[in-house]
């Protein structure tokens, strides 16, 4: 008989409302993201379990949590915990940053890279960055393009001339607090990393965009063994490279949506219901300004089917004038 392997679950919402939903099944967990609460950086639970102190918009602080299909076994080293099934490991890391966010990126980077050789899951499916200060400029240069020079330089020591093969999923936003927190989900097979026609590989983007491009593909389809998953990166107003709707939400909305469209195509899991609404596992919505997100919550709610899990997050997006940013999973 052939092996048939149920694919992990993801429970999204109120924190005691997971909570509740996970008794009897705690020895599953693989890892935990609370929005909203403390900056408290990783925590020492049964599980990888880190506080993203992002604020909430759509009410109170909410938990993520990936839960395998059989019990899982957990490790803790310093600022990294991580989990493992046997097919994927999912992980954490928080860190206080120093004053060079490039040097930051780089030991991310390198940390990660290297755990997921050591333990035999060398195949990155989406990486999820949270970055203090995004925006900001640091010794003259935006903190998040020191952050891709960093984050490129990690990629490259690891892989060499094949490290374009590697980038995965990604999103990269701001934070709040002083700490770098990078969660990470790998495979032992390679994922399909996926790119978007209307956009142009964020690895090319012009040198306009920084010394050193954002390494990220704009999608990701976890391998087989791990039950074909598909990872949407952040996903913003970016046509080519450039940002399309400035200073408008609701045109930046349509366009993101666009994008996200072509990718749920390409990705060919089932995308929509049949009033042709986006149907997902999770979707987290950034927004850059308080004010926005009525606005966005509305016009969203009518192109997304009602059963998808979603989270409104306050957050800087990388680009000063991108005013939201939406990833997704769909399992
Ligand atoms: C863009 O399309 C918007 O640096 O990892 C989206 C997803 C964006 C991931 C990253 C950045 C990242 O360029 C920004």
């Amino acid at each position: 008989m052939r092996e048939r392997r149920i694919g992990m679950r993801l429970q999204v919402g109120p924190v005691d409302r997971v909570r509740d939903m996970q008794a009897g099944m705690r020895d599953r967990l693989l890892m935990s993201v609370r929005y909203g609460g403390p900056a408290a950086g990783v925590q020492d639970m049964d599980h990888p379990f880190v506080d993203v102190p992002t604020p909430v918009l759509c009410g109170e602080p909410r938990l993520e949590s990936w839960i395998a299909s059989d019990p899982v076994t957990r490790f803790r080293r310093g600022d990294l915990a991580w989990a493992e099934d046997g097919q994927a490991l999912f992980g954490c890391r928080s860190h206080r940053i120093g004053d060079d966010m490039e040097q930051d990126a780089l030991t991310a980077c390198r940390d990660l890279l290297s755990l997921l050789d050591e333990r035999g899951y060398p195949c990155l499916q989406r990486i999820w960055n949270y970055v203090p200060g995004i925006n900001e400029d640091q010794q003259g240069v935006e903190r998040y393009k020191r952050f891709n020079i960093g984050r490129a330089r990690g990629f490259e020591e690891r892989f060499g001339a094949q490290a374009e093969r590697h980038y995965s999923a990604s999103s990269a936003v701001g934070a709040a607090g002083d700490h770098l927190i990078v969660c990470f989900a790998a495979a032992r097979e390679m994922g399909t990393h996926l790119e978007n026609p209307r956009q142009m590989s964020a690895y090319h983007y012009p040198a306009a965009y920084g010394p050193h491009s954002p390494t990220f593909a704009r999608g990701t389809v976890t391998p087989e063994a791990w039950g074909r998953a598909f990872f949407l990166s952040g996903t913003a107003s970016v046509v080519g490279h450039r940002t399309t709707h400035v200073g408008d939400p609701l045109g930046q909305l349509d366009e993101a949506l666009a994008n996200i469209d072509v990718m749920l195509q390409r990705s060919s899991t089932a995308p929509c219901d049949r009033g042709g609404r986006v149907r997902l596992d999770l979707l987290k919505i950034y927004i850059r300004h308080p004010g926005h997100y009525p606005a966005i919550r509305d016009a969203l709610a009518a192109r997304l089917d009602p059963s998808t899990p979603s989270i409104y997050l306050l957050a800087d997006i990388c680009r000063a004038n991108l005013l939201l940013e939406i990833e997704g999973v769909r399992l």
